[in-house]
């Protein structure tokens, strides 16, 4: 066996149960040579475990991928040089996404942060506890919106409460248009309503905080135990999650579907014109307000704030509203930031070269 690869095992599962059909063909036909095809299953922080028509194998990147910073996510669908002669197998390329699910980079990191590729609906997960936050709904919504999949609001834990109904009512009430089912993972009920979600060649991911049950969800739809539930729990410093890594599994119908750990904190990393879908509600009303670039809190004629005041807006809505937006702004400048340090430091680097070079010159004329 070569160092580069290592089969874990040969599963039964072909890129057609993947979602491999005409179209990533075609993407993939432009690669001439002794290249195999594969989708990610799991992003480790190097190396990846891939489905291909060898079985799962675990990969490296090439090294031009890591110049261009051009880094697989769970859900890609890659090409992998698979050379009978050398027995060299890494990951050469990535077949362009269809959907991304990013976030805003957290902590240091600045710009987006991909989460996962080619997923066509987003579970965004939460329970009637600790964790239910109108908010937060908010921001996985705005994220699923700008990624292209379809949203689904699934109130997880509906056993440990006698009524779910006014929960139900709120979202629906405060986030509008999107589907919203109670289930309960541990007791594998109301999971019926799902399977239209769930048919073949779909791909599905399960988004939402720690301990809200993705992973015991993920366990009841493939009836097995395989992923690691809220019992055994790994502390990493920063919180405790048991789920620590993206991962895609199968279902028999041919869905796949994808757990994550539970995200700490969700920047919402969109473009403006998906507030304005989120928000239509106070976008419409806006469109009567005096000035066009109205701010919405102290202009005068301002439609919103009498929307508010006759009692047809709530004024929470336009809160969350002016937060995103200003959380939006922040990215935005964060992100460019982040570019103008890197053409700082790009430029430092040719600088240095350029010194480097007067030197060694200098030492050459001195001989
Ligand atoms: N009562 C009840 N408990 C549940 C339900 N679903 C999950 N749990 C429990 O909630 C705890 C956390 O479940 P997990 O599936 O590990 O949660 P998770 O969302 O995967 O968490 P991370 O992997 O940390 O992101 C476990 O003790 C589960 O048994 C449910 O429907 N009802
Ligand atoms: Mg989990
Ligand atoms: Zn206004």
């Amino acid at each position: 066996m070569n160092k580069s690869s290592e089969i874990i095992e040969n599963p039964p599962i072909t890129l057609k149960d993947l979602g491999w059909d005409e179209d990533w063909n075609f993407l993939f036909s432009s690669f001439k040579g002794p290249y195999i095809p594969g989708r990610v299953v799991t992003a480790h922080k190097t190396r990846y475990d891939v489905i291909t028509p060898d079985g799962i194998i675990s990969l490296p990147i090439s090294g031009a991928m890591k110049t261009k910073k051009m880094i697989p996510v769970v859900g890609d669908f890659v090409v992998v040089l698979s050379d009978p002669d050398t027995g060299t197998k890494m990951i050469v390329s990535i077949l362009e996404r269809r959907t991304t699910i990013s976030r805003g980079g957290s902590g240091e990191h600045t710009g987006e942060q991909v989460i996962a590729a080619n997923i066509d609906m987003v579970f965004i997960i939460t329970d009637p506890g600790h964790d239910f936050s109108i908010p937060r709904l908010l921001r996985y919504m705005l994220i699923v919106r700008a990624s292209g999949a379809h949203p689904v609001i699934l109130l997880n834990k509906a056993d440990t409460c006698d009524d779910i109904s006014p929960f139900i009512n709120q979202i629906q009430r405060e986030i509008g248009d999107v589907s919203v089912f109670p289930v309960s993972a541990l007791q594998s009920s109301g999971l019926d309503v799902l399977k239209p979600y769930l048919g073949s060649q779909k791909t599905v991911i399960f988004l939402g905080s720690s301990g809200v049950g993705k992973s015991t969800l993920m366990n009841a739809l493939t009836g097995s135990t395989d992923q690691k539930t809220g019992e055994i729990r790994e502390d990493d410093g920063k919180g405790r999650h048991t789920t620590t890594v993206r991962h895609l599994t199968t279902l028999p119908s041919g869905c796949c579907i994808v757990d994550t750990p539970g995200m700490r904190e969700i920047r919402v990393w969109t473009a403006g014109e998906h507030l304005s879908e989120e928000f239509s509600d106070i976008e419409s009303i806006a469109v009567g307000c005096k000035f066009s670039d109205c701010t919405h809190q102290n202009e005068p004629g301002c439609a919103v704030i009498q929307a508010i005041t006759e009692g047809t807006l709530m004024p929470g809505r336009l809160e969350q509203y002016l937060k995103i937006q200003k959380e939006i702004a922040f990215e935005k400048d964060k992100a460019n930031i982040g570019l103008k340090r890197m053409e700082k430091e790009r430029w430092q680097g040719i600088c240095e070269l350029g010194k480097n070079y007067r030197e060694k010159k200098r030492w050459i004329q001195n001989r």
